[in-house]
């Protein structure tokens, strides 16, 4: 194909789908070539979700023709092009030849990893920051800067003093920062929820799927039914689905795990920011607006508000300050291999089967079930966090470092030693219990303590608090639990460390 002579190339990642992106903002769209490229490397670094490689090519393909609709000239490499190099170095390589120029622009990558790449590259591109996010990485090491414990609440109240997002002035809209004592409710079946729109597959996804089933098989996850958003305007419909169906009981059920509710009151709309299709400000102005009309409730409005410009922003800022030596942490010391069953999802625990089967299915768990049942358990078994973090890593759609890393390393499995959160969130058997209905499906019974058929989290939760007592009994917010300790009889804590043993050995 002839190009254009061009004096730029313009490098647009897979998860940089916004036309709005800091390297378009400057650029000429007479003389700039856009390269967009599908390589092999991304997509097997960590072996990703079918559905999930799927999604991402259709996303960038609908991209580079929303592009050139622009007006824009897309220099657009597909996976199964011939002399596909199958990395990005490969690809500016290429394009430099192809195109006759080493002047490459490209706005930073959200991975440490890519970065890191590009600074090596013999073009020297220049990297611009990605704005698309609102507190800057310089912005959020500031905030750090001489601060004991970092911690999302106060980030939180910053973003929302400089968004305006639900505030009276400086005040927050109904005179509290945070109303989460009125959600988390357990849904017990009996409430509707709605389920997530679907979009058929047209011709550009179609083909993708068909090259995603020819090479990329052997990854885990099912690639059809998919029903993903793929462009533009379809993510912005799931949006406006979620925020007229099921954002007004998001809140309440925030927390809930139903067997046949995959989605609840969720938005599923994590994998749209992230690539670029959905603008995380915008989407936050709309729930506002919602709340402002009397469409839902507050308690709705600022969870929902707070995940994004709290959460999303602060594990985003822990990264980039953190790394690259965050990913290395491991301040519990676990060294026990990934069991198998986050692949195959075979096991006699419902609630671990129950969400691995759902990822496999959807590329898609909520919140809590990442965090209180598949992370909860690998926390326990003292499973290697960085085994976990490329499990996470592969199996989400929304998964990218930048947000997978913290999420998994700091929330979850507490390898961090605390910096993202304050203890580590570590159950048993009766929180799942409350909070699902799952354990009525499983061959364990969560309200016995110890033997054979007891609920493996009741007697795993004890012996993580033993095995780390040097560690954690000393954290304030851990006292309570050691006391409960130990007052249990010496033959119950005898029980528990047989059970454990047991259980763990047999992995
Ligand atoms: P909702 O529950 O509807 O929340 C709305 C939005 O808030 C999400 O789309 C997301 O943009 C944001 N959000 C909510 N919680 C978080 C959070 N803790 N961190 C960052 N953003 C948040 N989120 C990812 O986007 N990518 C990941 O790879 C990822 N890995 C995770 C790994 C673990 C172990 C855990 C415990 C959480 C992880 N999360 C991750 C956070 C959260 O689980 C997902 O953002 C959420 O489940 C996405 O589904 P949703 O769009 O339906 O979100
Ligand atoms: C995740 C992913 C995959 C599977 N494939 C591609 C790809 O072929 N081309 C591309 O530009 N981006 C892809 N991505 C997203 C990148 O991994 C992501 O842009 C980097 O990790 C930086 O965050
Ligand atoms: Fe999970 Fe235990 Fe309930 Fe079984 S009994 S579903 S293992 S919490």
């Amino acid at each position: 194909m002839g190009f254009k002579k061009t004096s730029e190339i313009i490098l647009i990642l897979g998860d940089q789908l916004s036309p709005d992106i800091a390297a378009l903002k400057t650029a000429d769209k007479s003389t700039a070539i856009l390269l967009m490229c599908e390589v092999a490397a991304e997509a097997t670094y960590v072996r990703h979700h079918q559905k999930k490689v799927a999604f991402i090519f259709s996303a960038m393909r609908h991209f580079a023709d929303e592009l050139r609709r622009a007006g824009w000239t897309v220099d657009y490499v597909r996976l199964d092009d011939h002399d596909n190099s199958g990395s990005f170095r490969g690809e500016v390589k290429r394009a430099v030849k192809r195109h006759g120029t080493t002047n490459v622009i490209v706005t930073a990558p959200g991975e440490w990893r890519v970065l890191n790449d590009m600074q090596g590259w013999p073009s020297k591109p220049t990297i611009l920051p990605d704005d698309r996010f609102l507190c800057s990485t310089a912005d959020f090491a500031d905030w750090a800067e001489g601060r004991k414990a970092l911690r999302m609440e106060y980030f939180y109240r910053d973003m929302r003093r400089k968004t305006g997002l639900l505030m009276n002035g400086d005040q927050p809209e109904g005179g509290q920062w945070n109303y989460d004592h009125d959600n988390r409710k357990p849904a017990k079946g009996e409430q509707h929820f709605p389920d997530v729109p679907r979009f058929a597959p047209d011709a550009i996804t179609l083909e993708v799927l068909a090259l995603v089933a020819e090479r990329f098989a052997d990854h885990f996850g099912d690639l059809e039914p998919f029903w993903f958003a793929t462009t533009r305007a379809e993510a912005h419909s799931a949006l406006a689905h979620f925020v007229d169906h099921a954002l007004a009981g998001f809140g309440d059920f925030q927390d809930s795990m139903l067997l046949k509710e995959k989605f609840l009151n969720h938005a599923v709309i994590g994998l749209y920011i992230n690539c670029g299709l959905l603008d995380p400000l915008a989407v936050c102005r709309v729930v506002e607006a919602a709340y402002r009309k009397g469409q839902v409730r507050l308690n709705a409005a600022e969870g929902f508000i707070r995940q994004i410009i709290g959460w999303r922003e602060y594990v985003r800022g822990i990264y980039w300050l953190k790394m690259p030596g965050y990913a290395g942490n491991n301040a519990l010391e676990a060294t026990r291999p990934l069991p198998d069953f986050y692949w195959s999802g075979n096991t006699q625990m419902a609630c671990v089967r129950a969400c691995v089967q759902q990822t496999r299915e959807e590329a898609y768990a909520h919140h809590i079930q990442r965090l209180m049942v598949t992370g909860n358990f690998a926390l326990l078994a003292g499973v290697d966090p960085h085994a976990v973090h490329l499990w996470y890593l592969a199996v989400y759609a929304d998964a990218y470092e930048w947000v997978e890393l913290p999420n998994t390393m700091g929330m979850s499995q507490f390898a961090d030693g605390g910096l993202l959160a304050s203890k580590p969130y570590a159950a048993s058997g009766a929180y799942i219990h409350r909070m699902s209905d799952y354990c009525k499906g499983c061959s364990f019974d969560v309200k016995a303590k110890n033997g054979p058929g007891a609920c493996p989290f009741n007697y795993l939760y004890w012996d993580f608090l033993v095995r780390h007592d040097a560690r954690l009994r000393g954290n304030p917010r851990m006292a309570q639990m050691y006391r409960t300790y130990d007052k249990l009889s010496d033959e119950r804590k005898l029980a528990i460390a047989d059970d454990a043993r047991l259980f763990l050995a047999k992995l």
